[in-house]
């Protein structure tokens, strides 16, 4: 059975997997400055996993386009006070959505299993081994530039096999830092130096990007493509993002980075049911 594992722990990838967003940043661009203190990120983060998350996705640096890059200590003083938190109190993994090794380090040692970087260890060069290092998870995600320049540089002949080839290196990189093929899951970066066309595009054919061997991540989650189809502000973005869900999902991608955790795994519980049908692979429940 295909499996992720992540600091000891074991996420089965037999059926969609959601992570549950939690920014606690002032400036993310659909939820920023939501959070109020730990408590409530502890609540929020309570709801998501009753309501279908497996990964909780904390961050606390905003990596919308455009978005000014902050210290690894005001991303620690932003993140740690939860993570302490969390370990004692959530019943599901977390991740930690940063491109700092120091502020990786922290949160595995504070007990996140994860490190989600958008740079795919390409930010910073102790990321690698400290993830190989301590036996955590990771998701190399796939962006061109940073988070000020990306906007520029999205122009592809064809997206999704440029977007592969550009990800082996990274994956290249975490195995010879000694991060174990089972640790790694792989993003096309949905958003990430890539115009509406580009991120529709790779909603749809993953092919390449699977062909790398690794379990696929999407982050449709209420983005900027979805508001080009639908015209509809962010938070008006939730049917979007779940269909977007849906269609990777019936395309191969496994996990699925996520605001709105409910309509989406009640979404893709569905979908799975339908295509296992048969196989005995979903779990029934006995109410009609
Ligand atoms: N998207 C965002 C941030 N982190 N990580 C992965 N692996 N994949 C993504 O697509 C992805 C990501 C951006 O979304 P969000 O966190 O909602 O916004 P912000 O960066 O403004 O906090």
């Amino acid at each position: 059975m295909a499996e992720w594992r992540a600091s000891g722990r074991s996420i089965p990838l037999d059926r969609p997997v959601v992570m549950g967003i939690l920014n606690l940043t002032p400036d993310s661009f659909s939820d920023g400055g939501r959070v109020r203190d730990v408590d409530h990120a502890l609540d929020i983060a309570l709801t998501m996993a009753g309501d279908g998350a497996a990964i909780i996705d904390v961050g606390g640096e905003s990596t919308r386009p455009g978005a000014v890059p902050v210290s690894a200590e005001e991303e620690l003083e932003r993140i740690l006070p939860f993570l302490r938190r969390a370990t004692h109190h959530l019943p599901v993994p977390v991740s930690v959505d940063t491109r700092s090794a120091k502020v990786a380090h922290a949160a595995l040692d504070a007990g996140a299993a994860i490190v989600n970087d958008v740079s795919a260890l390409a930010h910073d060069p102790e990321m690698g081994e400290l993830v190989a290092h301590k036996g955590a998870g990771v998701v190399l995600m796939h962006m061109r530039g940073d988070p000020k320049t990306m906007g520029d540089l999205a122009t592809y002949g064809t997206v999704a096999g440029e977007v592969a080839a550009e990800l082996a290196p990274a994956v290249a990189r975490a195995r010879e830092c000694g991060i174990p093929d089972d640790a790694i899951v792989v993003d096309p970066g949905i958003g990430f130096a890539k115009d509406t066309e580009h991120s529709i595009a790779l909603l749809g054919e993953l092919g390449p990007v699977l062909a790398l061997g690794f379990p696929v991540l999407v982050g449709p989650s209420r983005k900027r493509f979805l508001g080009s189809i639908l015209g509809v502000p962010p938070g008006e973005r939730v049917a979007g993002t779940t269909a977007a869900c849906v269609v990777a999902y019936l395309g191969g991608a496994r996990i699925f980075r996520v605001h709105d955790v409910r309509p989406v795994a009640q979404a893709l519980a569905v979908a799975h049911a339908i295509v296992t049908a048969g196989t005995g692979s979903h779990r029934e429940r006995s109410e009609a």
